[in-house]
């Protein structure tokens, strides 16, 4: 059984990532505001990834027979700076993030939470992904360097990505 300090972590993690999701809409109406429409659909698709994010702990914490107490989503800044300053914020959130991972993997082995461990698993691998995505766009905008020319064609590489929804648990 799911012991009451792991789901109030678990749904602490809910609201972090609600707040990652926000951070990543904001940025997206930010890179559109200054004609940046591709990296605007990186933050777009990052959004909504971070969504999903979310609803996993959502489901998971129903899964245990809890559920979440849901607390106000912080404010995200309004005003990001240059493209890659955006990104090193972004590293720098996502690296927070890993860390909150790893703090939630250490209770659950604390607590011998095989199931939760289980869970969690999912999200040490994404926070790889995560991470590894933001540093090569870093390396790529320091190349760039002040060229406007090469960021229009970094911009449009990034209009590419595309979210892809999750398939639906086996039954
Ligand atoms: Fe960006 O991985 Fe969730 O928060």
């Amino acid at each position: 059984m799911i012991s009451k300090k792991m789901v109030q972590a678990l749904n602490k993690q809910l609201n972090n990532e609600l707040y990652s999701a926000y951070l990543y809409l904001a940025m997206s109406s930010f890179t559109t505001y200054i004609g940046l429409k591709g990296a605007a659909n990186w933050f777009m698709v990052q959004y909504q990834e971070e969504m999903v994010h979310a609803m996993k702990f959502y489901d998971y914490v129903l899964s245990q027979g809890q559920h979440s107490q849901l607390e106000a989503i912080a404010v995200p800044p309004a005003e990001y700076g240059t493209l890659l300053s955006m990104f090193e914020q972004t590293l720098k959130h996502e690296q927070f993030i890993t860390k909150c991972i790893n703090d939630l993997m250490d209770l659950a082995i604390k607590e011998k939470d095989h199931a939760t461990q289980i869970f969690l698993q999912w999200f040490v691998t994404e926070q790889i992904e995560e991470e590894g995505n933001d540093n090569d766009i870093i390396c790529q905008l320091k190349l760039v360097g002040d060229s406007p020319q090469a960021l229009m064609m970094l911009d449009k590489e990034l209009a590419t990505r595309v979210f892809t929804p999750p398939a639906p648990a086996v039954q």
